[in-house]
């Protein structure tokens, strides 16, 4: 009996402390208003620079590994950018249409970029002297650019935090996380209160920096500057990082469809995020596509650029914001303060929607006919083109259907304007499939058999939806079976493409045979064994409005993907 109450009681405190844990883990989020503000401005500018620039080597890893740490340490001694023009830079990044800026002010090897009371590793240190972060923060002002700050947590050059250089993969024994949580502390708080208020504050790579210290820091930060946004680097949270600071941070890829967590992508111009000479610069294409696809699945993009160690960005980089910026301004209202959806990101482009409008960004075309998206649950009752050219919108119980003559076409992104009844974002999000054009695409389609009768889920719908995720199953043991397609009308056939769902047990198909039905009577145009993955054959065309595929062979069930007909 003892023995219970002195367990009840070890629970109780376990509670107790878990209840505790649970609220420290967690800080205050930015006001709704706050993250709506930022949202809007869906395009900022990432500055990556330093000292390191003047070896052209990365900024995060290159310490210790293409430089030794001695040499590394001692480049702010040489750091002169006397090209240095905050004004310039801040006109380059309105230029591509940019509304905000986040620079390193300090990045993981150590080096600030301000000179800060707590540290002498800094700019102030250097020939340059300047305070990069003083003169870019008013620049951004004058111009109607937000500020923001990246702050690396980690830091490989303080002797106080654990990990060092290479990358973080050896350990200080002069390490002392207290010690540096209040020089990180002293340091973010030089930066709110010196050169802001700023818009975001970007930390990263935090490794052993746990909420325990996080949680903290971020209510100080808080209370320095109620509506700054943090993003979710703030501190480290194993398994839950997503859960952290005010938005997600995908790296070097667009993020995935999301209205729920506001999230950024961060990608770089070229491949660096440090200036590296000769590095390969993205197209034009790339760098508003990229944007477009962001926005259209809800996001913001923070593009990163190096400038060089005299202080310029690079001209061809200049030059290529520029164009960016030309066809991002002139799609400005598709752009900016819109938000993604309804019809999802994939490769047929995007689509961002504001008000009772809905904007299409078609980037790839089928070969031939209209750009086919699903139904959306809201009358179009107009639709126009931005930009030079028409557009002519047919809806239908079955979807939307687009089209824009192809001398109208942009290669970037052909931006078709629909206006719906009532709000657009409160559409509920469609998946976009990327269509074929084959001739059987959502058409009436039967089977001698389904997987358990589960019409819904495994159906012969699934084999004609040009959806790669879905596909027609058949019952264990199944050895014959056929899928028959009605066109609807005639149509003229010289070619079939069909996918066996090879996944579930290798290719079960050991004969087959194409038929069409003309004349009254089924007509044989193919005869085969192996189907497999993506089988595809042409033919004499035939003209036929039913057509099926019988599988005379089979080792088990048969499953298929797709199965496409053209006409050739
Ligand atoms: O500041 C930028 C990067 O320097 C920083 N985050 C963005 C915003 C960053 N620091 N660490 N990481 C990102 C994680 C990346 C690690 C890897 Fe690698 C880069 C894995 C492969 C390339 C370096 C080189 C480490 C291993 C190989």
């Amino acid at each position: 009996m003892e023995r219970i109450v002195a367990t009840c009681l070890v629970l109780t405190i376990l509670a107790t402390s878990t209840v505790t844990a649970a609220a420290e883990a967690t800080a205050p989020g930015a006001p709704p208003e706050a993250i709506q503000h930022w949202r809007s401005l869906r395009f900022g500018m990432f500055i990556h620079w330093g000292p390191v620039s003047l070896t052209g080597h990365e900024i995060g890893w290159s310490r210790g590994r293409q430089t030794p740490i001695k040499e590394y340490d001692r480049l702010y001694k040489r750091f002169n950018p006397t090209k240095f023009d905050a004004d310039a830079w801040v006109r380059t990044a309105k230029a591509a249409g940019m509304k905000y800026l986040v620079i390193t002010t300090k990045h993981h090897d150590g080096f600030c970029l301000w000179p800060s009371e707590q540290t002498d590793y800094d700019i102030g240190e250097t020939p340059f002297g300047r305070d990069v972060l003083k003169e870019l923060s008013a620049a951004c002002r004058a111009h109607g650019l937000e500020f923001g700050t990246y702050y690396s947590v980690c830091d490989w050059h303080h002797p106080a935090f654990p990990r060092g250089s290479p990358g973080g993969r050896t350990t200080k024994p002069t390490a002392d996380l207290d010690a540096y949580d209040t020089y990180l502390r002293a340091q973010v708080k030089e930066l709110v209160t010196n050169y802001g208020p700023l818009l975001v504050l970007w930390f990263d790579v935090p490794q052993v920096y746990t909420a325990d210290y996080g949680v903290p820091m971020v209510k100080a930060l808080r209370k320095l500057q109620p509506n700054i946004v943090i993003n979710n680097r703030a501190y480290a949270a194993r398994g839950r990082q997503r859960t952290v600071g005010d938005f997600t941070t995908p790296e070097q890829r667009v993020g995935g469809f999301d209205r729920d967590r506001p999230w950024e992508t961060c990608m770089t111009i070229c491949r660096q995020w440090a200036w590296k000479p000769d590095d390969r610069m993205k197209s034009l294409q790339q760098c508003v596509q990229i944007l477009l696809h962001t926005v259209g699945g809800d996001g913001n993009l923070l593009l990163n650029v190096g400038p060089m160690p005299d202080g310029r960005i690079e001209p061809r980089q200049v030059h290529r914001l520029a164009e960016m910026g030309r066809w991002v301004k002139a799609h400005g209202e598709a752009i900016y303060g819109t938000r993604g959806g309804p019809f999802m990101p994939g490769k047929w482009g995007a689509s961002t929607c504001k008000g009772s409008r809905i904007y299409l960004f078609v980037m790839d075309w089928p070969d031939e006919g209209p750009l086919k998206l699903p139904a959306i649950g809201a009358k179009i009752p107009h639709a126009t083109s931005l930009g030079a050219g028409q557009a002519s919108v047919e809806q239908s119980p079955d979807g939307v259907s687009v089209t824009v003559p192809e001398p109208h076409r942009d290669p970037i992104a052909t931006v078709v304007e629909l206006t719906v009844e009532g709000k657009a974002f409160a559409i509920e999000p469609v998946k976009v499939i990327h269509q074929s054009n084959s001739l059987a695409y959502g058409k009436k389609v039967t089977a001698s058999n389904v997987f358990q009768k589960m019409v819904a889920r495994h159906g012969p719908a699934m084999a004609v939806d040009d959806d790669p995720a879905t596909r027609w199953a058949t019952d264990a043991g199944t050895h014959e079976a056929w899928l028959e397609v009605d066109l609807s009308k005639p149509a003229s056939i010289g070619r079939v493409m069909v996918d066996e769902a090879t996944r579930f047990g290798g290719r079960r198909v050991r004969k087959f045979r194409l038929e069409a039905r003309t004349d009254g009577a089924w007509q044989t145009v193919l005869e085969g064994t192996k189907i497999g993955r993506k089988f595809t054959k042409t033919f004499k065309p035939v003209t036929a409005r039913r057509v099926r595929l019988s599988i005379l062979e089979a080792t088990d069930g048969p499953t298929l993907w797709e199965f496409q007909l053209f006409g050739k």
